[in-house]
């Protein structure tokens, strides 16, 4: 997979789902007459012993445009030689810049998994990542939904403090945000640290989706975990108070998440003076 420069800040959280991932169905290729190949990887995808070829193609309006929509997967059938082809992401149109494939066993049977990653370009460095068990049917078991990862929400409470929850795990933790917050002392808090903003708000705090997100053998047995870091941001998406990294892995059907931390910044000059 090509590693992509570090990104730290996006938009948007969304609901994460570990339920099974759905069935779709692949589409014999009979139109890539405007399509440009991306990428490609070799790997034995469907488990037949015989490493098959996967192309990752898509289309641009203009040959020398960095922007590709309608990114498809291809796999060459290293045995039979057929082709066929798949929407990189399912029902929806996947777009993106500097798309590329990972190939590599998430699932434990052996055979490779299809990641496709593609930067949306969006505030801050969405990227949209999608993984394809093509021997158990083409299904997409990580999507836009799993890419939520760890669905952190929160709120401000005194003590210049986040009080953050993943909704992934159902675990709260808090957060000194003194550091982060002073432009907005007099608004949100006042010299003391006492939340002084408005109470009706719960989710003032969200997630972005997973930027980078990077598969990893973590324990050694052959079978790939993901890693990734999302922003927490709030109130406003400019305003990161943490970053949290997690590894998830692909346990019967589900992604579970295995370990996660979080990282503050240090204030370097300023003494704390929270409750
Ligand atoms: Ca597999
Ligand atoms: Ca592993």
């Amino acid at each position: 997979m090509k590693k992509r420069s570090s990104i730290s800040m996006l938009f948007l959280t969304m609901m994460l789902s570990c339920a099974t991932a759905n069935p779709i169905t692949a589409a014999a290729s009979n139109n890539q007459q405007s399509d440009a190949t991306l990428d490609q990887q070799e790997a034995d995808v469907n488990g037949d012993g015989q490493t098959d070829l996967v192309i990752l193609t898509g289309e641009k309006e203009n040959p020398q445009d960095l922007w590709n929509s309608r990114l498809h997967i291809v796999v060459k059938d290293g045995k039979t030689g057929k082709s066929t082809e798949l929407k990189a992401d399912g029902n929806q149109d996947l777009s993106g810049y500097d798309p590329g494939l990972f190939l590599g066993d998430f699932t434990g049977d052996q055979a490779a998994e299809i990641m496709v990653s593609a930067d949306t370009g969006g505030s801050g460095g969405v990227v949209n990542h999608v993984i394809v068990d093509w021997k158990s049917g083409q299904r997409i078991i990580f999507g836009e939904k799993q890419n939520a990862g760890m669905q952190i929400e929160g709120f401000f409470r005194d003590g210049f403090t986040a009080q953050l929850t993943s909704q992934a795990i159902g675990k709260s933790f808090a957060i000194h945000v003194k550091e982060q917050m002073k432009d907005y002392i007099g608004q949100l808090f006042d010299q003391q640290g006492k939340y002084t903003g408005p109470v009706e708000e719960q989710a003032q705090i969200l997630s972005d989706p997973f930027g980078l997100l990077t598969p990893i053998d973590v324990d050694g047995d052959g079978v790939f975990e993901l890693e990734g870091t999302q922003n927490v941001w709030g109130p406003a998406h400019v305003n990161g108070l943490t970053d949290v990294t997690s590894v998830w892995a692909y346990k019967q059907g589900s992604w579970i998440p295995v370990r996660a931390h979080y990282t503050v910044e240090m204030p370097l000059i300023e003494q704390t003076n929270g409750k």
